[in-house]
């Protein structure tokens, strides 16, 4: 039987373990990415390690999201990851060069390889052929010592497209379809692998849309072939030395076969407040809007841009209406400057903003309240728009800017003349310039770590203990994000490397009490339903909840990035044996574990439900290695012990 292209690249990675589908396996690692918000707790834990350099083939600091600045916090941050990235051996892109994502998969990306991104969007650059997935930054911080990352051998899932898209539709409207198929819980523990006929019309930026937002369906990756198209990028790029032809085996046989026939598609929109709510945008065409926002590292390309553009072109963004764009990396932007495009969007009214993540993650650009926004970025959960009550819907750069012109939710087919569009395609040369970036140096003697005020240590864990005996403080539903454990927005994101300052905002929206009733509880239990963690890969809603002394989430299901952030940090994942057990416990019920150590190593955990008098069987969806990280307190002590 032939091999899927993400069989094959694992199977060229793997150090440890055997890749049968749920096994834990550990592979090596080419290529690490951070940025800032999750970078400086990445690199805290790198130093801990005390390796004098990082031993990945490239790794690299992006300045994305923290670019605000609205007091010394933000630059501290960057003065700190760039003397990080100095001392360490990494690349370092500097603020304005860009979102993470997108200038990696334009300028760093190589099919075939393997990437770590302590983002949970880092699939982005599966559209080159390479395995990139999201994960901790601790997890980040081995991996750039050298270390195996482990998962759990995926599923692989073929995607199997054909036809064209038709004038209108977008590779948005790709994963959207997907996302209203399978939902956002849809694509646990599988690899998204993409063949077929229609790919041969999909460039690299729009295979780039669906591979980021493959992160929305919970997908452990996605994966797109390096083929001819990949060619024309990488020689566009001018890194046609760095491509290799990369495709699946003819005759694959893949644990599951999806078709998607892109002439049947039309254009689509996710409605508030999660990504998998999708309808179509004709259908909507009622609803009034106050804000639209084009950019993020989904939809924010020089295509994506032009083709906004060309719909605003010659006229004026509604009165009604604010829009803001954001080009995807410096890259895009000097480019869309030199060839006309932004002075047609300056022209309609937008609001040009830097090459930053921005209003994706509430950086600025927050709606008026009860605020309708029509975005193009990836997720819409409640309040990350950094408005509470606003309502964010998402589509593509076509829907976005014909919205803008009509103040209504609409399909660019009714409006638009859509054939300049057709014209748009990915320019067959790309202004290089990499002067944003800079590269590691041998001679680091000498180099000092800068550290402002807001840098404060990483907490540590201690080891686990023999009885746990706590409340339940809080008792939640379905698809929790770590947006709603760990809110992130332009006030709370400058306190990552914070830990204390940050634990204060712990599920402020669902619970505004929660850090207090948390100090007041000394130690506490989480209780979650399905898909409990999902989203960012941000570990502060592991670490900051350690911090408060939270010891175990129990939860119906737990998302694979958080939950290899609870096991680093040394919370007790669990999971219910029996899902109707969720119903036997309620906020504040006083829960036992005892004889937990000898417990664990059974990965079955019986807690027992003090005030109902019920004892509650859960399971321990974790390896042998992870029993010993959790028993340890965690990641740091765990590699401490080992070196002892
Ligand atoms: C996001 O889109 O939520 C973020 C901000 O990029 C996060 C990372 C973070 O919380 O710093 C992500 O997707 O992992
Ligand atoms: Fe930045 Fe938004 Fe992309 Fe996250 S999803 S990396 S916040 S642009």
């Amino acid at each position: 039987m032939g091999e899927s292209l993400t069989k094959k690249i694992l199977n060229s990675h793997i150090i440890e373990g055997e890749l049968l589908e749920g096994k834990e396996i550990g592979i090596k690692i080419d290529q690490t990415l951070t940025q800032d918000a999750t970078g400086t707790m990445a690199y805290l834990a790198f130093e801990a390690l005390e390796i004098p350099k990082v031993k990945t083939e490239l790794s690299i600091s992006y300045i994305d999201h923290n670019t605000l600045q609205t007091d010394f916090k933000n630059f501290d941050d960057h003065l700190f990851l760039q003397s990080s990235a100095e001392k360490f051996g990494l690349y370092f892109s500097r603020p304005g060069n860009g979102i993470c994502h997108s200038v990696h998969y334009e300028r760093f990306a190589i099919p075939g390889k393997t990437l770590l991104g302590s983002d949970s969007h880092t699939p982005t650059s599966g559209a080159i052929g390479m395995l990139a997935m999201g994960a901790g930054g601790m997890s980040v911080a081995m991996a750039m010592a050298g270390e195996p990352f482990y998962l759990k051998a995926p599923k692989v899932v073929n995607v199997y497209l054909t036809g064209e898209l038709k004038p209108g539709a977008a590779s948005k409207d790709i994963i959207l379809e997907l996302l209203r198929r399978l939902s956002v819980k849809g694509g646990l523990g599988k690899v998204f692998e993409y063949t077929g006929p229609g790919l041969k019309n999909l460039s690299i930026p729009q295979r780039a849309t669906i591979a980021n937002m493959g992160a929305e369906l919970g997908a452990t990756t996605s994966i797109f072939p390096s083929d001819n198209v990949t060619y024309k990028f990488m020689k566009s790029q001018g890194r046609e030395d760095q491509w290799i032809e990369l495709l699946p085996d003819e005759d694959t046989e893949y644990d599951e076969v999806i078709h998607v026939d892109l002439n049947e598609l039309e254009p689509m929109i996710s409605k508030p407040h999660m990504p998998d709510k999708v309808a179509k945008v004709k259908d909507l065409s009622h609803i009034k809007v106050n804000q639209v926002f084009i950019g993020s590292c989904t939809n924010a390309s020089y295509s994506d841009i032009a083709k906004a553009a060309a719909i605003l072109e010659g006229k004026s963004v509604h009165p009604d209406v604010s829009l803001s764009v954001a080009p995807g990396s410096k890259q895009v932007f000097e480019m869309i400057a030199r060839d006309g495009i932004l002075q047609k969007l300056i022209s309609s009214g937008a609001r040009i903003l830097e090459s930053a993540c921005g209003p994706c993650v509430g950086i600025g650009q927050a709606p008026n309240s009860g605020g309708i926004s029509v975005r193009t970025s990836n997720r819409n959960f409640v309040g990350r728009s950094g408005t509470a009550d606003a309502q964010v819907y998402l589509a593509s750069p076509e829907v976005a800017a014909a919205t803008a012109i009509t103040g209504y939710i609409t399909d660019p087919r009714l409006v638009a003349d859509l054939d300049p569009l057709k014209g748009i395609e990915e320019p067959s040369e790309f202004i290089i310039d990499d002067r944003m970036v800079i590269q590691p140096d041998d001679n680091v003697n000498g180099v000092e770590i800068k550290r402002g005020p807001n840098i404060k240590p990483m907490p540590v864990n201690s080891e686990l203990e023999e009885e746990i005996k706590s409340k339940v403080i809080l008792k939640l539903g379905d698809n929790i994000t770590t947006d709603d454990i760990m809110p992130a927005g332009a006030k709370v994101l400058p306190l990552r490397s914070n830990v204390p300052a940050i634990s204060e905002y712990v599920f402020k929206g669902i619970d505004a009490q929660f850090a207090k009733r948390a100090k007041e509880f000394g130690t506490s239990i989480i209780v979650g339903g399905e898909n409990y963690g999902q989203g960012s890969s941000r570990e502060h809603a592991a670490l900051a909840p350690m911090y408060l002394g939270v010891k175990v989430v129990l939860a119906k299901s737990i998302s694979r990035i958080h939950n290899d952030n609870l096991i680093n940090y040394g919370i007790l994942p669990l999971n219910f044996e029996n899902k109707e057990d969720y119903k036997v416990i309620n906020q504040d019920d006083l829960l036992m574990i005892d004889n937990i150590k000898e417990q664990i190593k059974e990965k079955k955990v019986i807690v027992e439900n003090l005030t109902k008098g019920i004892k509650i069987k859960t399971v321990l969806n974790i390896s042998e290695r992870q029993m010993d990280v959790i028993i340890a307190g965690g990641q740091l002590n765990y590699v401490r012990n080992k070196h002892k």
